[in-house]
């Protein structure tokens, strides 16, 4: 089996800094927990942006400022988020990408998310798809539901998404598919040829889904974003997160993936975003 590779989404949009204090909120916090999660094991970044406040901010200039710090310590794959935090517009989620990160998340269809809408037609999709191919920017494609598969597939007819690509599977959202295993057998049952794959199981979903994921040979993605939990009642960190499912795997035969490795895996070629904080302040 390929080598696991460890995602992290170590601070999401939709948690408050008082639900806990272990979210990096600044590019110094996101620098930090960087070194602590690639130390741990983990080889790729989900990145969100806040504020110092801890509200959520998609602005170029916090991007840059996180990715550079990012960057300053750690090796990891960088991967922006499009998704962004529910409300925003899709020109507003897009804009980070003029920063080239090697990687940036497509989430492949809209879905109900708790009491909300987290809005992605075909228009939004083919919008966001057309600033990654203008950036050289890898798509990781997310998947809350089974016909999100299908609205890829439907991207790739049109000439819009290339495929094969790395696929994520978001289980256990409410108003999307449950976390469980028969789940996220048949969503790998029905990945597009050639196809790498992780899982992000929400909340107390996500360990479950990892193990299952070590088992069956595809890679895992934990972080405070999906699940605040260590276990019940019991806040987590995000690199304690990381080096729990690292003693797993290696447990069960499979080394974690380095950031290097990652990239091999991945087929990314592209390690440095182009614009660095510097080069986005010039005029
Ligand atoms: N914040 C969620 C509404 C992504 O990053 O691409 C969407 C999300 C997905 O987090
Ligand atoms: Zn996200």
């Amino acid at each position: 089996m390929q080598p696991l590779i460890i995602t992290v989404a170590p601070t999401g949009a939709e948690l408050t800094p008082d639900q806990t204090p272990h979210l990096p909120i600044t590019p110094k916090a996101m620098g930090e927990v960087a070194a602590k999660i690639e130390a741990a094991g983990a080889s790729i970044i989900h990145v969100h942006c806040r504020n110092d406040d801890g509200t959520n901010t998609h602005s170029v200039e916090r991007f840059a400022a996180v990715y550079d710090a990012i960057r300053a310590n750690s090796d990891l794959v960088v991967q922006f988020s499009t998704g962004g935090a529910i409300g925003m517009s899709p020109q507003e989620r897009a804009a980070p990408l003029q920063l080239r990160p090697e990687m940036a998340s497509l989430t492949c269809g809209t879905v109900n998310f708790g009491e909300h809408i987290f809005e992605n037609s075909f228009p939004i999709m083919r919008g966001i798809l057309l600033e990654m191919k203008a950036y050289d920017v890898r798509p990781e494609l997310e998947i809350f539901d089974k016909g999100h598969l299908n609205n890829a597939r439907r991207l790739e007819r049109e000439g819009a998404l290339q495929l094969p690509q790395h696929v994520d599977f978001v289980l256990g959202v409410p108003g999307g598919l449950d976390a469980t295993v028969h789940n996220l057998s048949d969503l790998v049952d029905n990945l597009p040829a050639g196809c790498t794959w992780s899982v992000a199981g929400i909340g107390r979903g996500q360990l479950p889904m990892s193990l299952a994921a070590i088992a069956m040979g595809g890679h895992v993605r934990v972080g405070l974003e999906d699940n605040i939990y260590f276990s019940r009642g019991r806040l987590a960190t995000n690199e304690e997160l990381v080096a729990r499912v690292r003693r797993i795997a290696t447990e069960a035969g499979r080394e974690v993936a380095t950031p290097s490795e990652a990239r091999t895996i991945l087929g990314l070629t592209r390690r440095q975003a182009v614009a660095t904080g510097e080069a986005a302040s010039r005029p």
